[in-house]
């Protein structure tokens, strides 16, 4: 039998491959990266002839793979939990379509937001979509529910959701996987209906929906997941779900015999087991990755209090942040494992500093004209985005004075001119502009509002490791920006290199001092990535290396 040392995300690649896959979709983001570029690994060592190729964005990934669904193969969509907030429309919606083909949502939350701006838990999408939910406590449960998930998905013919956390999808274990079975062959459904969600079909789909929780709840009653063990009557009682059956039982050790125990994996919540629990106990500790869903069902509303629930909500738990076997201790008040001692010398090196744009990054030299122009206007402020040039934020180039999510910087610009506010610099990368900065840009357009957009295209998606981005070209960029009909005359290209400081400072003054919209695209390819933009563009058919790498260190 095979072995493999895969991460969390690795296996949950494999997994969708050996469950006979056809299709893969996402857009890159920590922790969900290693998904999808490990099946574009496999894809290519294994010769599968899958699709396979970065989408614009979460919204078009999870579209992409319900028409494959429709088209009866399976396909995995794969992306970070603030991708679903891209995507929730396709996703709330389609657990009225169905799957016909499996159709698995790898969604990978990051508590306590190593990489990303909130720590918001996807079990509550699953949860508000009606539509079940696998949560592996283990990189080979990760393996095997990713294959399960297919299963499932086709026969309840409904979207699966596979949650991971960033623990998970970023740490390695053995993994043993099994055969890897044939992609199924393409056949429409025979119930377009259901996925023509006109009010008259949507009222069925959704009657459906509902009738069918019964289903799913029998499913993750019999969930080899959800294990309820009752040590005892009358003792205390322990939840936990995903990877948090590790932490309580490295905190606990042997002690946890003491304690009644439901390991949650599967969802929706199997409340029978649930039920049992809180008969069986005297109080409830509840330790979940994430947000307090099960604890709120417990703690409820009128209740009886007589087993007392304890957890996140009752503040035994830190609120926010990722659970570990420390914090499950703290709730027990066993003692914590000895601190390492860090020599002074080496805690000194490694204090907590902010990150920092690369040695040579165009952004800086991005930032230094932009920094120079708007000194010119006290009182005017730029509105940032998500990349690497987010890192302008910090000293010493101060650029940036907001970051909401991808794609804000030019709407957020926008709502500023309108309060009467001038002047005003949107920032975004190359990958965010095609990723959701478009429409935004389309209203601007519309309004020759007042402002200027930079797109600062590195040729890459740097801040995610470094994927291809959609357009891949500068002029293609340009093209895209006349096209949704911004005015020619205010469509400008510029290289952001020291030795053109002073030519770039006089332009974007210009632009600024226009009383309508520049859009002024900074073409400079990112110097860490060199090798890997030449990559990229082999793949896309472009030619060879982008002319404006000057700045490498
Ligand atoms: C909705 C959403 N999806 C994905 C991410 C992860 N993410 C952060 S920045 C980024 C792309 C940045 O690329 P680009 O705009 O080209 O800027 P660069 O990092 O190359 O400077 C991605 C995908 C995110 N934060 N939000
Ligand atoms: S990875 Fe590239 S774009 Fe990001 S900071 Fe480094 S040089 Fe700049």
């Amino acid at each position: 039998m095979n072995h493999d040392i895969l991460l969390g995300a690795e296996a949950v690649a494999r997994g969708a491959v050996d469950a006979g896959i056809s299709a893969a979709y996402a857009y890159p983001g920590t922790p969900s990266t290693e998904i999808f570029e490990t099946i574009l690994e496999l894809d290519r060592r294994d010769g599968l002839h899958l699709h396979a190729r970065w989408s614009a964005n979460e919204k078009v990934a999870l579209e992409e793979a319900l028409g494959m669904s429709y088209a009866g193969r399976r396909a995995l969509v794969s992306f970070k939990h603030v991708g679903l907030n891209v995507a929730a429309d396709p996703f709330l919606n389609s657990a009225l379509t169905g799957a016909h083909g499996g159709l698995v949502i790898a969604v990978a939350d990051d508590p306590s937001m190593h990489s990303s701006q909130n720590e918001q838990d996807s079990r509550f999408y699953a949860d508000f979509a009606n539509v079940p939910c696998l949560e592996p406590s283990s990189q080979q449960e990760a393996y095997e529910m990713a294959v399960d998930a297919f299963d499932v998905s086709e026969r309840l013919k409904m979207p699966v959701m596979l949650r991971l956390t960033t623990r998970l999808a970023h740490s390695r274990a053995v993994v043993t996987p099994r055969p890897r079975r044939a992609q199924n062959v393409a056949k429409f459904t025979d119930e377009s209906w259901k996925w023509t969600l006109l009010p008259s079909n949507a009222r069925k789909a959704f009657d459906e929906l509902l009738a069918h929780q019964v289903d799913f709840q029998a499913w993750s009653q019999a969930h080899p997941a959800n294990q309820l063990t009752v040590t005892g009557q009358g003792r205390p009682g322990i939840v936990a779900s995903g990877i948090a059956i590790g932490y309580v039982k490295a905190a606990l050790a042997e002690k946890l015999n003491d304690y009644n125990l439901l390991h949650i994996g599967a969802y929706p919540i199997p409340e029978a087991s649930l039920r049992s629990l809180v008969a069986s106990s005297s109080a409830l500790y509840v330790f979940e990755e994430g947000y307090p869903l099960i604890e709120r069902l417990l703690v409820g509303i009128g209740r009886d209090p007589s087993v007392p629930v304890y957890g996140r909500l009752s503040g035994l738990v830190p609120r926010a942040g990722e659970l570990n076997a420390d914090k499950v201790k703290r709730a027990f008040g066993l003692p914590l494992a000895a601190k390492v001692h860090v020599p002074a010398a080496v805690a000194n090196v490694m204090q907590p500093r902010a990150p920092v744009l690369c040695e040579g990054c165009p952004h800086t030299d991005s930032y230094r004209f932009l920094n120079e122009v708007m000194a010119e206007h006290p009182g005017s402020r730029v509105m940032g985005d998500i990349g690497c040039y987010t890192l302008g934020y910090y000293a010493p180039h101060n650029g940036i004075q907001s970051c909401v999510c991808m794609g804000a910087s030019i709407g957020m610009a926008s709502g500023v001119v309108h309060a009467g506010l001038w002047p005003v610099v949107c920032v975004l990368g190359d990958s965010t502009f095609t990723h959701s900065g478009l429409p935004p840009l389309l209203d601007a357009i519309r309004e020759d509002t007042d402002m200027t957009v930079m797109i600062l295209d590195n040729s890459i998606v740097a801040m995610t490791g470094g994927q291809e981005t959609l357009v891949g070209e500068t002029d293609k960029i340009v093209k895209l920006v006349k096209g949704l009909g911004a005015n020619p005359d205010h469509i400008h290209v510029l290289s952001p290199l020291p030795k053109a400081h002073e030519q770039n400072v006089a332009l974007l003054r210009q632009e600024v001092a226009h009383r309508g919209l520049s859009v002024i695209v900074a073409s400079r390819a990112c110097v860490t990535y060199a090798k890997q933009i030449k990559e990229n563009r082999r793949h896309q058919g472009l030619p060879g290396m982008v002319a404006n790498l000057e700045g490498k260190p």
